[in-house]
């Protein structure tokens, strides 16, 4: 079996990987049977000479060859903070209003991808194959090809793809698509992600749909797929319940767990529950709303508004209704230890997991996982996450709708104990057939069998490959849209 090659931008401690349950540990279990290497960002901000570094630092883990590069302070800026997670991150959660648009931030977001490429070239075998994840990395696939690199490549992109229109909003996106052009295969969370991008490759760069399925597009053929991503279920099943701090012990709980991003709809989601209590009074001093936000990305200022916004709100509902023995929502804006993540779904009566737009979602899987069968809770689940593509049996929302929200949380109180099991069990078997290890498996099976037909047309030097896209740019402007053949 070849071997596998991972390019993330940062790497996962695999010692702590099994306790993680999510992409990491099948991520981790593959490395090991196959003897891997993974590349990543060590998390170091360091001065600008390593903007000159492409000898990564190595080290082994359990049969894995970790390789890792620090960033400078400017490339952190402009590559990560700047592109990754100001322009690329809101435009693919379909919030191009606060998309920063700024120049120097796409080049320095190739240049890192360049680096990344230069210091993976020489670490690669003839015969790995190389799974490249997440839109930090999007032109590494190209800039690999441009080092003369054969190998199949695949990229498996963890969030949405925006519809077409909104992606075409981009000003890099011939660029953008260049580079995703250049993988033989392409994984995406949904099949609503797989349509946006291939209208996006039509309409944007005149991609053509070919007899195979798969899409012609920069002269190179690529195949793209929905691959779901899973969680480890057992990790997350037959765990005791353990006493969760209660106040009072009678309240019944709701769950939500997001890290504190603007994607996640965590104003909109305590504005529902501020709707319910005014609505239904009789359940005041009974429910409690315990959401664990973890901090994220503090440094930029969204993060900083959304975090404001919820203190605001938080604040006001339980200056609203609180009592001396009853705080209406518990709202922590810390890391929760896995361990207790893992009790809490178990003893919480709702899982209200209500993001605006996410790629899947994993807490959604997870809380189903964590339900004691004899009395499993109830999930509420926004119909913008990907998850709900798959979880049709939870109560499926619309996350701007606080009113149908407020509601939902009252059906689920109220959900009898058959239809609990019912949803509960049909969840279930669906979160365990395509659990993290099928998706992974499925991912590489997939891009062995693409990857080793795929006839490549590789330019064979980095300045050849720049004058082809920009000569594939300017026929873009000119071409009459390619239709599907
Ligand atoms: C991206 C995509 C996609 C959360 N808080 C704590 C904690 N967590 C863990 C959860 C879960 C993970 O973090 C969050 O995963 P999600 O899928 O919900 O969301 P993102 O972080 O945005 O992940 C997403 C995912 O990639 C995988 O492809 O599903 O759409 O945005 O596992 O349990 N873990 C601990 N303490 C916390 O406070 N220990």
């Amino acid at each position: 079996m070849s071997r596998i090659v991972l390019v993330s931008n940062r790497v996962a401690d695999l010692a702590k990987a099994s306790q993680a349950g999510g992409v990491a540990v099948a991520i981790a279990d593959t490395l090991h049977a196959r003897k891997g290497l993974w590349l990543g960002w060590n998390g170091r901000i360091g001065d600008r000479s390593e903007e000159l570094r492409t000898r990564p630092d190595l080290t082994e883990s359990d049969g894995t060859t970790i390789a890792t590069l620090s960033l400078s302070a400017r490339e952190h800026d402009d590559y990560y903070t700047g592109y990754s997670n100001n322009v690329l991150w809101p435009v693919f959660h379909a919030r191009l209003d606060i998309a920063q648009f700024e120049a120097g931030y796409y080049q320095r977001y190739l240049d890192v991808n360049k680096r990344f490429a230069q210091a993976l070239r020489p670490l690669l075998n003839a015969d790995d194959t190389i799974w490249v994840h997440d839109y930090h990395l999007i032109p590494l696939g190209m800039e690999l090809r441009a080092l003369g690199v054969s190998n199949p490549i695949g990229f498996f992109l963890h969030i949405p793809v925006p519809p077409a229109q909104m992606f075409l909003a981009i000003p890099e996106h011939r660029e953008l698509a260049r580079g995703l052009a250049s993988y033989d295969l392409i994984g995406l969370q949904t099949k609503v992600d797989v349509g946006n991008l291939i209208d996006y490759l039509q309409d944007g760069v005149f991609g053509r749909i070919l007899q195979d399925g798969r899409i012609r597009a920069f002269d190179r053929e690529l195949a793209i797929a929905s691959f779901p991503v899973g969680i480890d279920v057992d990790s997350f099943i037959g765990s005791r319940p353990k006493r969760v701090r209660e106040q009072p012990p009678t309240t019944i709980r709701l769950l939500g767990v997001d890290r504190l991003d603007y994607t996640k709809g965590l104003p909109q989601k305590f504005r529902a529950f501020n709707r319910f209590l005014e609505k239904y009074p009789d359940y005041r001093r009974k429910v409690t709303l315990s959401q664990i936000a973890p901090p994220t990305r503090e440094t930029m200022a969204a993060y900083a508004d959304i975090r404001h916004e919820l203190e605001t709100l938080s604040g006001r509902i339980n200056g609203r209704y609180g009592e001396l023995d009853w705080v209406p929502i518990q709202y922590i804006h810390r890391t929760a230890p896995r361990k207790m993540l893992v009790d809490i779904y178990r003893n919480s009566r709702i899982g209200f997991v209500t993001p605006l737009r996410d790629g899947m979602n994993l807490v959604a899987k997870e809380y189903v996982a964590a339900q004691d069968p004899n009395d499993p809770g109830v999930l509420i689940l926004s119909r913008f996450a990907g998850a709900a593509e798959q979880m049709k049996e939870a109560l499926i929302v619309n996350p701007y709708d606080v009113e149908e929200m407020a509601n939902s949380i009252k059906v689920a109180l109220e959900m009898g104990l058959t239809e609990r099991q019912e949803r509960y069990q049909a969840l279930l078997a669906g979160v365990r057939r395509n659990n993290t290890y099928v998706w992974c498996r499925s991912f590489l099976h997939a891009l062995d069998s693409v990857g080793r037909r795929n006839p490549l047309a590789i330019p064979s030097s980095p300045s050849d490959a720049a004058r082809k896209a920009l000569q594939e740019i300017e026929l873009a402007r000119v071409s009459p849209r390619m239709q599907p053949n």
